[in-house]
Order: structure tokens, then C-alpha cells, then sequence
């Protein structure tokens, strides 16, 4: 993908579902009683992979595009797949069913891509042992490919070592089929898309602080959920539309859950001229229209409480800090080493070769903007969200820009280059 300078950015966006609420739509209504109709749904390829291994697990599951049909089969009625859950790139889609799987009353084996192989699963193997579940990693590295036996769980109480929405929502699945409550702590609070949308299906979920506890055995009722946009994907038109010079566009129908919204505050406090249009609520999460002009920005420092809630958003923050006066400091961010790639240092190798300043951390990166940024060989190393955010840093360098693998954003956005495409026109 080869991409240049523009001269400015206008006109409106409207961004695809959010990749977090489309795949739990698909397992919570896949474990519900009756119909559950998702529009909005994000037809990225890992929420594609979330919908293949519920389908091989005997659910019917009809799409037409962004609408999509779960005919459930009830927390009980999911049947033994005949073959290997491919979970493709998704982090999700591991963890998460992880935790549905450990209560069957089969043996499943799920595996997926070699990003998805380098990925640490203790962090679920952990949690999940101590509920008496048969999880185990097939080549004893704590990653995937897993075999996973389904059995009676035992309820626990586990205090997490890591901010992680698919830490607790594995931990909360495996719940739904354990002898007693179930309740996870956090150290800092993580998306709660898990406990608000199995709430709305019908489960006893109390949030309390940073401990989510939930009741074993439920009866789900199969729902209609309005995906809300992902304001992962909206991170990357908002980036543009500060740094581009003389724009201003509006991007649509954004999720705003205060878990989620980090980047909104960190562009607010770097100077960002953005302002949040038709405030509403959409299938139980807030959501607005975001006006976004083109600002001068300063650096902030980015740490502790927030960063769960805008994590997947620090590479595009990053291409911010580029472009803003002053230094950003990002710390307490060494979640960032086990995403699709180690995002430190594939950040840090992109942002030097497109001639920025900035220097990684054990936990962050130091960012001090103001150094001509121009157009370089961008490595993606086949993580959509580098891909996105250095394709928009490209907007507004000097000279062109060639993304690696740049069709790597299918993962989570697979129209992304025609709709920034539309913007520049
Ligand atoms: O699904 P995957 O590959 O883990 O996706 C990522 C992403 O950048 O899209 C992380 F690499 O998002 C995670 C996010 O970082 C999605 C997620 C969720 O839906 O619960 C939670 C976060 O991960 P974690 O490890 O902090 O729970």
C-alpha cells in the first residue's frame, strides 16, 4: 500500500462496528436460547473467525454482510466440532472461548496464525486451572495451539495480575458453568463490554469497582444488539484529522463507553479541537459523532489508570505525539510487548524510519514531536493497527510511504483505505 501527503481532510466517515462488542454478540447469542440479531456487525476477519468456530460447534449462524443471525443453542447445546477452531489473528476469539470451552462436555482443539502462536495464554490457563478446567498448550509454551476438555468448574475468586478484558471475560464465561459466583479483580478496570452485554442476555453480573462477579447456570434470551462504531477504528480518522492540516470531518456513530474513550482525553489534553455531536445510547453503550479539526498539538504524558481504557490506541497516539510540540511520555504500557506484534518496538522501528524522535521503554516509549517527519518503508509485521496508524502518519508527511502488508487491516477495518480515500478527496 503506498500512500502520500494531502492537503487537507473533509467530509464525514462512518466507521464499522466495534471488532470487541461484534465478537461477544456472536458468542453470547451462540449461548443463548432463540434468535439474536446483530447489525453493525464488524465483518473484520477475526469476528469472521469468532463466527467459523461457534458454526463448527453445530450453532446456526446466517450473515448478509453486516447483519447477522444466531440461532442459539443455550448455555448446554453446543455440540463437539469435528475439527480444529481456527481463531485465525484474534486474541478475542482465544481467550474468550477459551473460557465457554473449558465447561463443555467435549474436547476441543483451537489453533490460529503465527502471531496468534507467540501470544501468552497462561493468563487464562491460570485462572481457568484453579476452576478445575482441562486446558493445556499443545507444545507446553503456554500458547496456542490448546486442547481444551470440557468438565464440571469450580467457582473461584480470582484477583488478576493484569488489566485485561479477556482475562476477566474468560474468567466470567467460565463462570456461566461453574458450581457457585464467580468474580474476577482487576487491577485497574478494562472494557466491560462482557458484563454489560451477558446482562442484557439475561445473566446476574455485578460490577462493583474493579471486581465483576457473576452467577452460574443462567437462562439467556437471545437479543438484538446495535454494534456500536469502534472507536479503535475512529482513532485513526481522528489522529488524521488533527494533524492534516486545514481539515475538519465528522466521524459518525463512535463508541464512547468511558472504558474505551482514553484517546478522546489524551487529544483533548495535547491541545485536540474535538467536539462530541449527538450524544446517545445505542444497545446499552454510549456513542456520539465526533467533529475533529485540524489542531496544534503539545505533548502529554499518557499513564496508570488510563491506559487500559485506549491501549489499542497507543500506536496511533504515538503518530500524535509525532506531530505535536514537546514530548509524550507513555508508561505503564508494557501490554503493549503481546499484542499482534511487540508494539514498542514496532512503533519505535517506524516512527525512527519515518524520522521522528523517540526513544522505547521497558513499559512505553518517549516521543518528542517536532522533528520533520517523512515518508518511509513502514513494516506492519502483519498488525492492522500499525498498518492503519502509519498510513495515516503518511497523510501528512513528506514524500510517499509504502505500508508492508498493508492488507493486514482486514483484521479489523476492511474498507479503511477507501474510506480515508474519500476524506482526502
Ligand atoms: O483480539 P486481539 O488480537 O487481542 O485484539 C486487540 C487489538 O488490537 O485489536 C489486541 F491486540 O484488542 C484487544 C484489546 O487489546 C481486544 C480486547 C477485547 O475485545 O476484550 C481486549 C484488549 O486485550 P486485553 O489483553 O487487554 O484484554
Amino acid at each position: 500500500m503506498k500512500l502520500s501527503n494531502v492537503k487537507h481532510l473533509t467530509g464525514k466517515v462512518s466507521i464499522p462496528g466495534d471488532k470487541s462488542i461484534s465478537h461477544r454478540a456472536i458468542m453470547f447469542g451462540s449461548i443463548s436460547n432463540g434468535l439474536t440479531e446483530v447489525s453493525n456487525f464488524l465483518e473484520g476477519a477475526d469476528c469472521l473467525s469468532t463466527i467459523s468456530c461457534f458454526q463448527k460447534m453445530g450453532v446456526s449462524i446466517e450473515r448478509d454482510n453486516d447483519h447477522v443471525l444466531i440461532h442459539g443453542n443455550g448455555l448446554h447445546g453446543l455440540t463437539a466440532p469435528q475439527d480444529i477452531l481456527d481463531v485465525g489473528n484474534s486474541g478475542t476469539t482465544t481467550r474468550l472461548i477459551s473460557g465457554i470451552l473449558a465447561g463443555q462436555s467435549f474436547t476441543s482443539h483451537l489453533n490460529g496464525d503465527a502471531s496468534i502462536q507467540t501470544r501468552p495464554m497462561k493468563r487464562i490457563m491460570t485462572p481457568l486451572q484453579m476452576m478445575q478446567a482441562d486446558i493445556r498448550s499443545d507444545k507446553g509454551n503456554d500458547c496456542a495451539p490448546l486442547t481444551i476438555t470440557g468438565r464440571p468448574l469450580h467457582a473461584i475468586h480470582y484477583d488478576s495480575p493484569v488489566a485485561s478484558a479477556q482475562v476477566k471475560s474468560c474468567v466470567l464465561l467460565a463462570g456461566l458453568y461453574a458450581d457457585g459466583q464467580t468474580s474476577v479483580t482487576e487491577p485497574i478496570l478494562s472494557r466491560n463490554h462482557t458484563e454489560l452485554m451477558l446482562s442484557a442476555f439475561g445473566a446476574t453480573v455485578c460490577s462493583k469497582g474493579t471486581t465483576a462477579t457473576i452467577d452460574p447456570d443462567p437462562v439467556l434470551t437471545g437479543q438484538k444488539i446495535e454494534v456500536p462504531g469502534d472507536i479503535s477504528s475512529a482513532a485513526y480518522f481522528l489522529v488524521a484529522g488533527l494533524i492534516v492540516p486545514n481539515s475538519e470531518i465528522v466521524i459518525r456513530n463512535v463508541g464512547i463507553n468511558p472504558t474505551r474513550d482514553g484517546i478522546l482525553r489524551v487529544a483533548l489534553a495535547m491541545g485536540g479541537d474535538i467536539t462530541r455531536l449527538n450524544e446517545r445510547t445505542v444497545s446499552g453503550e454510549p456513542v456520539c459523532d465526533l467533529l475533529v479539526r485540524s489542531s496544534s498539538l503539545h505533548g502529554t504524558t499518557v499513564e496508570g489508570e488510563i491506559i487500559p481504557t485506549l491501549i489499542d490506541e497507543i500506536p496511533a497516539i504515538a503518530i500524535l505525539a509525532a506531530y505535536a510540540d514537546g514530548t509524550t511520555t507513555i508508561r505503564d504500557a508494557a501490554e503493549l510487548k503481546v499484542k499482534e506484534s511487540d508494539r514498542i518496538q514496532t512503533i519505535t522501528e517506524n516512527l525512527l524510519a519515518m524520522g521522528a524522535d523517540i526513544t522505547p521503554t521497558d513499559d512505553g516509549m518517549i516521543i518528542r514531536g517536532g522533528a520533520p517527519i517523512h515518508g518511509a518503508t513502514i513494516n506492519s509485521y502483519k498488525d492492522h493497527r500499525i498498518a492503519m496508524s502509519f498510513a495515516v502518519a503518511a497523510l501528512a508527511a513528506d514524500g510517499e510511504t509504502t505500508i508492508i502488508d498493508g492488507d493486514c487491516v482486514n483484521i479489523s477495518y476492511p474498507g479503511f483505505y477507501d474510506d480515508l480515500a474519500l476524506l482526502s478527496r
